[in-house]
């Protein structure tokens, strides 16, 4: 049966916080096994566990920040981003973070802070972050904005916030227009989406700052470009192990190192795999390979939940998984606000 566009909604950011909350477990680590990875979500249909027992991170916890500031604004308002983010820091400041944006966090709760953009453009000595911090966040944007040129522009804003390397802003750009494309469902052609990808992405990079940051990093001069490409050629081969993946993808903090990583996932998952359930369809699926990726479980997870949630919609995303996730409930009723926005844009536009 089709999926219904609102069952799209709720699944996206269901399932990104379905992702974050099960990749906890595993954020960091070198090696997970696939069978641990199995016990870890089997583990989430005995009954006898309480609600929401898996506590959400920073990924879910600014990804909230994101959807109720484009709601209550009915659009992009960076000064009212920037407070949310600085309100949710100071309330619940263990949930996580990385490092280096606490002190973009603190900065940005200042009442004498002119220019919300400046404490991420003086991080790591003036370069900015190139972390997946905005990427993690980025899906409320492709919920909230009819056309695909808003939705990049505010998804980049939005991560400008904390992110100001083009590594890290593109990441979140990439990561919308994932989300967004999956939203139309033009998952439904693998080879269409991913070409789609990348010939945005091509114009992105198609600039003076992303080329300087790339050449200062030792990267391509179209990174994510290039990740993309690499994509594409492991989606064409027979088998792929989770080594190849990690050494040609990566799975780390880094935007880079992540994003174009989730997109496959998703990408991957799309059909049966061995030594995956029989019993998953490919929301399941999609979750449990980002998770046996190790490194930066949570993160890859969640972003690749968005962009898989997106497509199968909330239907299929076992209800005993999304008991288990603090916030669960929360991301439907905020998916389902957004719904409502997007259908006023739609009649009024
Ligand atoms: N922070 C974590 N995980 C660490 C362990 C958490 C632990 N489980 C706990 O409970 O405490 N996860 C979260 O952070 C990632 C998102 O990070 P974000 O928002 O991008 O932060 P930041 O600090 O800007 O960047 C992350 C790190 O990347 C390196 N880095 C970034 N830009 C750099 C640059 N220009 N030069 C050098 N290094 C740079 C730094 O090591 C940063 O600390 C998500 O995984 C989220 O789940
Ligand atoms: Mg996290
Ligand atoms: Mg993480």
């Amino acid at each position: 049966a089709p999926v219904s566009l609102l069952s799209r909604f709720r699944g996206a950011l269901a399932a990104a916080v379905l992702g974050d909350c099960v990749g906890g477990e595993f954020e960091g680590a070198e090696e997970v096994p696939l069978d641990r990875v199995l016990q870890h979500l089997s583990g989430l249909e005995d009954e006898t566990r309480g609600d929401g027992i898996l506590q959400y991170s920073d990924d879910t916890a600014m990804m909230r920040c994101v959807a109720q500031s484009l709601l209550t604004r009915m659009g992009f308002d960076e000064q009212d981003m920037a407070r949310s983010f600085a309100k949710e820091y100071s309330l619940a400041p263990g949930r996580g973070y990385g490092s280096g944006v606490i002190q973009v966090l603190r900065k940005l709760a200042s009442p004498h802070l002119n220019d919300v953009f400046q404490p991420a453009r003086a991080q790591f000595g003036g370069r900015g972050s190139f972390g997946n911090g905005g990427a993690m966040r980025a899906a409320p944007f492709a919920l909230a904005f009819r056309n695909v040129a808003d939705v990049m522009r505010y998804a980049r804003c939005g991560a400008m916030l904390t992110h100001s390397c083009s590594l890290g802003y593109n990441g979140a750009v990439l990561q919308a227009l994932a989300v967004y494309l999956s939203l139309q469902g033009d998952l439904a052609i693998p080879q269409k989406f991913i070409s789609k990808l990348i010939s945005e992405m091509e114009e992105m990079e198609n600039d003076e700052t992303a080329h300087n940051d790339a050449k200062v990093l030792k990267l391509a001069e179209f990174p994510y470009c290039a990740r993309l490409h690499r994509v594409k050629e492991l989606m064409e081969q027979n088998s792929v192990s989770i080594e190849e993946v990690i050494l040609k993808l990566g799975n780390g903090i880094a935007a880079l190192e992540s994003v174009p990583t989730a997109i496959f996932c998703v990408l991957h998952c799309l059909e049966p795999r061995e030594g995956l359930p029989e019993h998953y369809g490919g929301l399941e699926r999609t979750i449990a390979y980002s998770l046996a990726l190790g490194g930066d479980t949570d993160t890859i997870a969640c972003m690749a939940g968005a962009i898989a949630g997106a497509h199968y919609g909330i239907d299929v995303i076992p209800q005993s998984w999304l008991k288990c996730c603090e916030g669960a409930e929360e991301a439907e009723q905020l998916a389902n606000r957004l719904y409502k926005l997007y259908s006023i844009m739609q009649t009024e536009g």
